[in-house]
């Protein structure tokens, strides 16, 4: 058998186990993986110029493919760079296979510049963590690595490869390792749950992750139409498949009272795929929970779950399987005229929302109330922050974009939010891909102000205001655009907006529209 470095053994396991992108910014401790990519074809390389870039890029692509893409880092700094996407990807239950560089095992001990703790650094945004000591075994590393990114509906796995492992010779090359199966849930849980469906009313299913996708929809839509349940989703949703043709779901309300509002008669929670409903941070004198003290909570399927099958023998086992579920239906509202604002941006959405559209929301304030007016738009799917942590929606973006080639992509994003990861620009006009960003340039963290006043700050001073403005100096996001080499416009009305955005949408590449609010 031919010879390889440990490199081109983890490259063919790599292949193998079905990964063909790998998003990356490599330094010298990844050089041999990188003339091994060169030399082995197979692996598509997307030069991001953060690494929060890279790991947002991988949680995109995920989310779209349903196929981890595998992230290069450099060391522990450039893993940490990239730890805040991994965080909302590891939220979002994304795989991602990360390869960390290191230095040669025998280089350590004399704490080169860049040595660092990459196994610590990588832990808490990972579910799995191994730094590979021997080239024989590397490429089976890198498969059970593959294998550990793809079970349990997605997973963050961190291969910690040195330098050494990386040149020195080997003749193994790893077959695929076959991930876990996902759990199918017991006949028992079913039919309890079932019957909880059956007799009661004010039963809500509360649905998150794959529960919002495909066939499990429709299985959900069905159950509802025949028993009278609600379905809600959780407030913050990977990926859900909404628009003309598909179930509407209404989404938890991000604040305490509304959450509360909505969930105010249900005494039966059924939980499918999302978790318990709790605030997004807790308030003095405001509950954490926001389901009522009385209701009963089940436990229908979690990500660890074939949740759509679960979905399917619930349907069954209620008779619902021959119902015709309520689907939304495209409807042309007036479109608004005048000044932009969240109102107006909202059924600017709802009526302009290309087919086929992947909207990637980060607009925060802008657009908290951009889900009603856009039910009715056409066939979309839209995809949150799990984890907001800012700087998600741009290298999102770009996984999207890349796995989905075809479809448009909407990036829907708070200038301050775009700032944290600004130069996703570069590498969407690099990689030519279809995306139009829309920047809600409110110059401020706007978010934050309504926070400081329900602190009870009611006249703050120069002292926290200047901490949440973004003025002086004014972004310019033309010319940030330009900078990036992506051609940008700034409209302050909706007329010029949907006329840019027609124009946009219906262009290949990337553009960006600074929409000045
Ligand atoms: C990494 C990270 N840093 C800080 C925050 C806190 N934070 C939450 S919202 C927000 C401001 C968002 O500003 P922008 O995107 O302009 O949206 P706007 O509030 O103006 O609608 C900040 C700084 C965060 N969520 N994540
Ligand atoms: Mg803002």
């Amino acid at each position: 058998m031919a010879t390889l470095n440990g490199s081109q053994s983890t490259i063919k396991a790599l292949l193998a186990s079905d990964i063909s992108i790998c998003f990356g910014n490599p330094g010298t401790s990844e050089m041999h993986f990188l003339a091994a990519l060169d030399q082995i074809k197979g692996i598509r390389c997307v030069l991001g110029l953060h690494e929060s870039i890279v790991t947002g890029a991988a949680d995109g692509y995920y989310r779209l493919s349903g196929k981890p893409a595998v992230t290069l880092l450099h060391l522990a700094p450039g893993l940490a760079n990239g730890l805040s996407n991994l965080h909302n990807a590891k939220k979002a239950n994304s795989g991602i296979l990360n390869i960390v560089g290191e230095h040669a095992t025998y280089h350590l001990k004399y704490d080169a510049p860049l040595s660092g703790d990459i196994e610590g650094v990588a832990r808490p945004m990972s579910h799995w963590v191994k730094t590979s000591t021997d080239v024989d075994r590397v490429s089976h590393d890198a498969a059970l690595a593959a294998s550990i990114a793809k079970e349990k509906s997605g997973q963050i796995a961190t291969l910690i490869l040195p330098a050494d492992v990386s040149w020195l010779s080997t003749e193994v090359i790893s077959p695929a390792v076959d991930p876990m199966p996902l759990k199918r849930v017991e006949a028992s849980v079913i039919q309890s749950i079932a019957k909880t469906i059956h007799q009661y009313k004010n039963v809500v299913l509360l649905l998150g992750g794959v529960a919002l996708r495909g066939k499990a929809l429709a299985y959900a839509g069905k159950i509802a139409e025949k028993t009278g349940c609600r379905i809600l989703s959780e407030g913050q949703n990977a990926r859900i498949e909404r628009g003309h043709g598909r179930v509407a779901v209404q989404r938890l309300p991000f604040d305490v009272k509304g959450a509360q509002e909505t969930l105010k008669d249900t005494q039966h929670l059924i939980l499918i795929g999302a978790k318990l409903p709790i605030a997004f941070f807790a308030y003095p004198n405001l509950p954490s929970l926001l389901i009522p003290q009385n209701c009963e909570v089940f436990t229908l399927a979690t990500h660890e779950n074939f949740v759509e099958l679960a979905l399917e023998d619930l349907m069954v086992e209620l008779g619902a399987q021959n119902i015709v579920e309520k689907t939304s239906v495209f409807t042309l509202n007036s479109m608004p005229t005048g000044d932009v604002n969240t109102d107006s941006l909202g059924q600017f959405l709802g009526a302009c929302l290309p087919d086929n559209a992947i909207v990637v929301d980060e607009a925060v304030s802008t657009g908290r109330g951009f889900f009603k007016p856009t039910e009715q738009a056409r066939q979309h799917d839209w995809l949150n922050s799990m984890g907001s942590s800012l700087g998600y929606a741009l290298p999102v973006a770009i996984g999207c974009a890349i796995a989905q080639p075809d479809r448009p992509v909407v990036a829907l994003v708070g200038d301050g939010s775009a700032m944290f990861s600004v130069q996703s620009l570069w590498t969407m006009a690099r990689e030519n891909l279809n995306v139009t960003v829309l920047i809600f340039a409110n110059k401020a963290y706007k978010i934050l102000k309504n926070e400081l006043v329900s602190v009870g700050l009611t006249s703050p001073t120069q002292t926290a205001l200047n901490m949440l403005s973004l003025s002086s100096p004014t972004l310019d996001w033309v010319s940030m655009a330009k900078a990036h080499g992506v051609e940008g416009f700034r409209v302050g009305k909706i007329e010029a907006l949907v006329k840019i955005f027609n124009h946009c949408i219906n262009q290949r590449g990337t553009q960006l529209i600074e929409v000045d609010l």
